[in-house]
Formats: C-alpha cells, structure tokens, sequence
C-alpha cells in the first residue's frame, strides 16, 4: 500500500517540458506535471492521441495509434527486460478515450498478461483535444458536443464507466484512483507503483475548465469537491484483492456542491441530482464496506 508523502517531500524538479501551450487552468496538464516529477528520469513514455500529446506538453516518448498502446507499453517493456534495464518505468499517459474506449481491449490483454507497465490515465471525462464529444467516462447527465441539451435529451444519458473497478478485476498488482486536488496522495500512489513489478494503473481526475465550463480558477476547488463528495473515491486496490480508501472524511459533502459550479450541469433538475446523490451514497458505502474489511467487494 502507499506510504503517506507531505508537501515538503513532492520533489521540486519538474520532468514535463514546458506546460505553456495547455488551456488555463488544465487538470491534465498538472496530473502530467505531478505524475512525471514522482517518477523521475528513468522513465519512458509512450503517448496516443489526447491533449497531452498534442495541446499540452509532456515528455514525448513513441506516438501511436489510441488501439495500439497496450502493445506499444508491452513491446517497450519486454525490450527493456531483454537489455537488462527493468529499473525503467514504461509509462502510458492516456486521456480516458484511449483507456475507456478506444485502448481498452489492448490495455485489457496487456492487464491480463500482467506486463510490467504503467498505464496513467488523465480521466477529463470526455474527449476533449477534438472538441469535448462524450467518452464512456462522461458522466451522468452531463453536456458535451454530442450529448447536447435540447428539448428531448439533455445531456449523456448513460452513467460513467466503472474503469479503476473493471481493472481491479483483471487482479492486476496495482490499480489506484488519484486526483490533481490532492497532489501528496498522488505521487504517494506513484511511489509505491514503483516498486511494483506488473501493471500497474492509476487513474488521475482531472478537471477541464474548457469542457466542464467553470471558473478556470477553480481546477483544484473542483478537483476536491469531487473527492470529498464522493463522486471521486480515492482508494487503491492490489492484486484486485486488498482495497483501502486513502481519503476518508467522517462526512461526504452533498454532490450537488460539486456540480453547481460546472455549467455542463447547468440543466440538471432537483430530482436528477437527488438521483445522482442516491447513486454516490450507494456506491461510497460499498467502499467503505471494503475498506473496513480491507477486502475489495465488487
Ligand atoms: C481510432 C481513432 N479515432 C479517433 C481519433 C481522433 N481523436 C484524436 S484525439 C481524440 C480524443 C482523445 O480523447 P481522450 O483520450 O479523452 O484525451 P483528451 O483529448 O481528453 O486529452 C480523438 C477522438 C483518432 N486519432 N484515432
């Protein structure tokens, strides 16, 4: 399990290159600022399409195809093994298209496989670098560029996809949730990771002030919120068997303080949210049922 890390222990150097060309306020912009400082130099990163790539910076490693990422870590990986230098973290750094939806069945055989590689994932929760359309991770209710509101459908009508959980069922050594509002549970999280041989996954919220439509201001307000509402759990799970929740507040905050500030909600009724509450208590309470016992209940 991770060990805790305090502010004074995030290390100063940043491995990113220069974040100048992200949008104001970018979540996935810090989630690679973050992620990169913890694992340092020896690092290789592979990327697909998504703002990382080609709106944001970070260290560029192999480009390729969104389906083909699972296979590039595990080509990388086993080259690395073959020279003798396992002591290289092979990293994956996807948006959730490329690991929700359009990488899931690579990244899933690289999970069965167990291969030693990283797969990070910055969840904006839509496809954002092309203009904000739906991904599996969007959540309920919430407006995009292909989930409009009108008068007969407003905003996505299906929930989001239960990612961290379907990975954790591959009983992969390590899958952790993180979010960019709580930078030492983060790179604790990536610390640990490090020593780790196997897949390991940790999937970083990251607000989009662009696609959410909020104050750009307010990306770690946002961030938080979604933590301490408990529509963003942070747990981590080993070997898809031992699960502990590594943010637990005596009381969760009231979902709707996390959407109010986000115009992509902007539309949603009393009753909606009232549902959404019901769901997040549901869900939160199962956690806490695992957490209790230290066994993941799925
Ligand atoms: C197979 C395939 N489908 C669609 C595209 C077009 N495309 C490029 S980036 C992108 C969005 C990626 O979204 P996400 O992975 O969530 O990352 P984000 O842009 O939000 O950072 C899409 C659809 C593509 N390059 N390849």
């Amino acid at each position: 399990m991770s060990q805790r890390v305090t502010r004074a222990q995030i290390p100063l150097e940043d491995i990113t290159i220069t974040p100048g060309s992200a949008c104001q306020g970018c979540g996935a912009a810090l989630a690679a600022r973050l992620a990169f400082k913890a694992l340092g130099k020896n690092t290789i990163r592979h990327g697909i399409p998504c703002c990382p790539d080609s709106v944001t910076a970070t260290p560029r490693g192999g480009g390729g195809a969104f389906e083909g990422g699972g296979a590039a870590l595990t080509g990388t990986a086993r080259a690395m093994k073959r020279l003798g230098r396992e002591d290289i973290n092979i990293v994956g750094f996807f948006g959730d298209g490329g690991t929700y939806d359009i990488g899931l069945q690579g990244l899933s055989a690289a999970a069965e496989r167990n291969e030693n590689i990283w797969v990070i994932t910055k969840d904006n929760e839509a496809y954002m670098n092309t203009g904000n359309q739906r991904s599996s991770s969007t959540p309920l209710y919430a407006r995009t560029s292909t989930t409009p509101v009108g008068s007969k459908i407003k905003g996505k009508q299906m929930k989001k996809k239960n990612i961290p959980m379907i990975f954790a069922a591959h009983g992969v050594p390590y899958i952790a949730t993180a979010s960019v509002g709580y930078p030492e549970d983060l790179i604790a999280k990536i610390n640990y990771g490090k020593t780790v041989k196997g897949f390991k996954m940790i999937i970083i919220h990251s607000p989009c002030p662009v696609g959410w439509r909020y104050d750009p201001a307010q990306t770690i307000q946002v961030a938080r919120l979604a933590v301490q509402s408990g529509v963003w759990p942070l747990f981590e799970v080993l070997n898809g068997e031992q699960m502990r929740l590594t943010y637990k507040p005596r009381e969760l905050k009231p979902v709707s303080e996390y959407l109010k500030p986000q115009a992509r909600f902007r539309h949603v009724t009393d009753e909606q949210i009232a549902g959404i509450q019901a769901d997040t208590t549901k869900k939160w309470e199962k956690l806490l049922k695992s957490d209790e016992t230290g066994q993941l209940f799925l």
